[in-house]
């Protein structure tokens, strides 16, 4: 169900307040401590942040996705590791479950989820399961009423904090792709579950990233998502709706990128004027501010056809791809817009430029998207 229009406005507004007065003054000490504070953390508790796609009835804000796109484009205004805090609870890590998950299921873990006492995790990824995610090797075997989980996952968001994973594994060994893979609930502390100091990375300093290993952790049956063989098609509609949430923050970057070029070259002078008044200037705040719109009107778009029922598994990819190749041109005419300042730290322009390298790469690469998109096309013949 819908807000009314002055709920959903409300929540815009306390959303933007709480970018601009709690996160973005504090991006460069996140970025530098490699962490977000707890304080913080809790801020984005109690404004129901964790718990923005999870239905009413478990404790969550119940979006619908038109909705979660302008909260995240809000969100995308600050350093893009402060969405990550709470990120895999409303998209990858908690949509399986929402969308899958049985009665049980959903009321033991999603009130915990929304109110973000429980951290989730999507465990997909694996060292040779990488853009080709069917190819997953991670093994559970049927051993009574358990699965026996052996395996290791890579690059797994919030890993260190998660205490709910949404694991992919193969049941069936014989079945080659996607068809042997299901899905499962795993706890994080599970004895045999270990997960590995965080990454260092280009970007997004405070989010964090860590390979998950199990050594015959055993998974009660009633924790799996779905029936088995079903895993992959539950990864792959959760990664349709993650990539429609990525592109609104991709969208939200740009427009902040935007917003400081303004401010830079309207205060920044050279040959006795603002820098904004010339024209090769401007025509890069064109350029960004058109592609940005056009991003903007595609993700609001595929969310809207979402909402309403119709599968957007083209559409989302093709949010994903244009909003993550538009920010990434928007935050290189940044750096050359604010010149030297735009290189050096101090300014944050490089700290974004290399933040939303990332979204081009996560949740299916661009050259993954273009298959998808492609490949629905030809499917629709056109
Ligand atoms: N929604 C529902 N079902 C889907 C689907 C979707 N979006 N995409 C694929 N499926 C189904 C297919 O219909 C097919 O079902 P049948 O076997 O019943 O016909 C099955 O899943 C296998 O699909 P497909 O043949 O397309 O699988 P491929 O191995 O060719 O892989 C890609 C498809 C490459 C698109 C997929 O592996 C992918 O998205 N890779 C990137 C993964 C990714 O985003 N990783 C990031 C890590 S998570 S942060």
């Amino acid at each position: 169900m819908a807000l009314d229009l002055e709920t959903r406005e409300q929540l815009l507004e306390t959303v933007a307040r709480f970018v601009a007065e709690r996160l973005r003054p504090i991006e460069a000490k996140v970025a530098e401590d490699d962490a977000v504070p707890a304080d913080v953390i809790e801020e984005m508790k109690g404004l129901g942040l964790f718990g923005l796609s999870i239905p009413e009835e478990y404790g969550g804000l119940g979006l619908n996705m038109e909705e979660e796109a302008l909260v995240a484009i809000e969100l995308g205004r600050a350093s893009p590791a402060f969405r990550s805090v709470f990120g895999t609870n409303v998209g990858i890590g908690s949509q399986g479950l929402v969308m899958f998950g049985n009665d049980a299921q959903k009321a033991r873990w999603l009130e915990g989820i929304a109110s973000g006492e429980t951290i989730t995790s999507f465990a997909l990824t694996e060292p040779e399961a990488g853009s080709d995610s069917a190819a997953v090797q991670t093994r559970a075997a049927l051993d009574g009423d358990h699965y026996v989980l052996n395996g290791g996952k890579r690059f797994i968001t919030n890993a260190g904090k998660a205490s709910l994973f949404t694991v992919m594994a193969r049941t069936n060994p014989d079945v080659k792709g996607g068809g042997g893979v299901s899905a499962f609930l795993v706890p994080s502390g599970l004895p045999g579950l270990s997960v590995s100091k965080p990454e260092k990375k280009m970007g997004q300093q405070g989010a964090h990233i860590h390979d998950v290993t199990f050594d015959n952790v055993r998974v009660p049956v009633e924790n799996r998502l779905g029936e088995e063989g079903e895993g992959f098609k539950v990864a792959m509609q959760v990664l349709d709706r993650g990539r429609l949430h990525i592109a609104a923050v991709c969208v939200g970057v740009a427009e902040r990128l935007i917003a400081d070029c303004v401010a830079y070259a309207s205060e920044r002078k050279q040959f006795g004027q603002p820098i904004a008044s010339f024209q090769l200037i401007q025509a890069m705040i064109a350029d960004s501010k058109t592609e940005a719109l056009a991003a903007k009107a595609l993700v609001l778009d595929t969310a809207r056809k979402r909402d309403a029922g119709v599968g957007v598994t083209l559409e989302a990819a093709a949010s994903k791809l244009f909003a993550s190749e538009m920010v990434g041109r928007v935050a290189d005419r940044a750096v050359q817009v604010f010149g030297g300042a735009g290189y050096v730290a101090d300014y944050g322009i490089e700290r974004l430029y290399r933040d939303v390298r990332i979204f081009r790469i996560y949740e299916g690469t661009s050259q993954i998207q273009q298959l998808v998109i492609a490949r629905e096309t030809l499917k629709r013949g056109g």
